[in-house]
């Protein structure tokens, strides 16, 4: 099932490339012509086949990109195509290296920003929300359960670029590897996360984490910073709405990656008398539709309805 899908994922994107191959060429020859701002834009729309290149199903910003749909009536007749935030990096990549249009749902702290130069599409109706926070939460009872792990994790907080540090360099070699560097790098900020919290000797601790770099980035330092206070830290991948699942029913002790107020939202809503909310770890996290900065629309208002 999952092969036969992906298959079709690859034909549906293969043909939308053929289609924005096809779009450009006739683009170029209206440039040549006197078409209308409107007539231009129609052709990008045209072009990426109405089309917005989508990541994971059960992504938060999947969520928001649907919305986005039925928020703005330009986008009457498009489609955000679900796949993995792997296949939607070689989607833009190949699209960049031929000067094509795409359009792409794309976030910050990413890579993407520093590996291509590109732009978000101004979103007059906020439907993908302000910058937003990546908070920290526990499960009830981790206070009186692991006093020490919980002060550390209530005291964690870091930076954007902090964390996008551990993203680009997590390109060339293991994330946890790249994680450790950052660690013994940034030994005054550890520190004050750690000074004067007593050490334990093996306790056990797990974390849910979503499967995105920027969560196993903060996920392995934490889990570096955990193993020299002396807990035995288990790290547990899974989809947005299985790690406020995991929290509220006991199943995990914390995590680092709810993106809030926004993107995981809903989530949070159906869970947070069940959770421990201990506020942001890293503030100014961006999500929303992404060019390449060639392209020549600026806004999500700027996009054609398919006829
Ligand atoms: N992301 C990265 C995730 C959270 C982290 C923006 C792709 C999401 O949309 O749920």
């Amino acid at each position: 099932m999952i092969k036969l899908k992906l298959i079709s994922i690859t034909l549906i994107l293969s043909f939308a490339l053929l289609l924005t191959a096809c779009g450009n060429g006739e683009e170029e020859t209206q440039d040549n012509g006197n078409a209308g701002e409107g007539e231009e834009t129609a052709n990008v729309s045209e072009a990426v086949d109405y089309t917005i290149i989508g990541i994971e199903p059960g992504a938060g910003a999947m969520g928001l990109a649907q919305t986005t749909l039925e928020e703005y009536e330009n986008l009457a007749g498009w489609e955000v195509v679900e796949g993995s935030t792997a296949g939607m990096l070689t989607e833009l990549g190949e699209a960049i290296e031929n000067e094509e249009p795409i359009i792409v749902v794309g976030w910050n702290p990413h890579f993407m920003f520093a590996a291509h130069d590109l732009k978000y599409l101004e979103d007059p109706k906020g439907t993908f929300g302000e910058k937003e926070n990546i908070n920290t939460i526990t499960r009830k009872g981790l206070k009186e359960d692991m006093p020490n792990a919980y002060e550390i994790l209530d005291r964690f907080n870091w930076e954007v670029e902090d964390m996008e540090s551990v993203m680009l360099e997590a390109q060339e070699i293991p994330i946890d590897e790249a994680a450790s560097n950052w660690v013994e790098e940034n030994q005054d900020k550890v520190n004050e996360w750690t000074e004067g919290v007593e050490k334990v000797d093996g306790k056990e601790i797990e974390l849910v984490l979503t499967p995105w770099d920027s969560e196993r980035a903060s996920g392995e330092v934490m889990k570096l910073v955990l193993e020299q206070q002396g807990f035995e830290v288990t790290l547990t991948p899974v989809d947005p709405a299985i790690v406020f699942q995991a929290i509220a029913n006991n199943d995990a002790d914390a995590s680092l990656a709810p993106w809030l107020p926004i993107t995981h939202g809903p989530f949070y809503e159906e869970y947070k008398e069940d959770i421990v909310d201990l506020g942001p770890n890293l503030q100014g996290t961006i999500i929303g539709l992404t060019v390449p900065a060639y392209m020549d629309i600026d806004s999500i208002e700027d996009l054609q309805p398919k006829e």
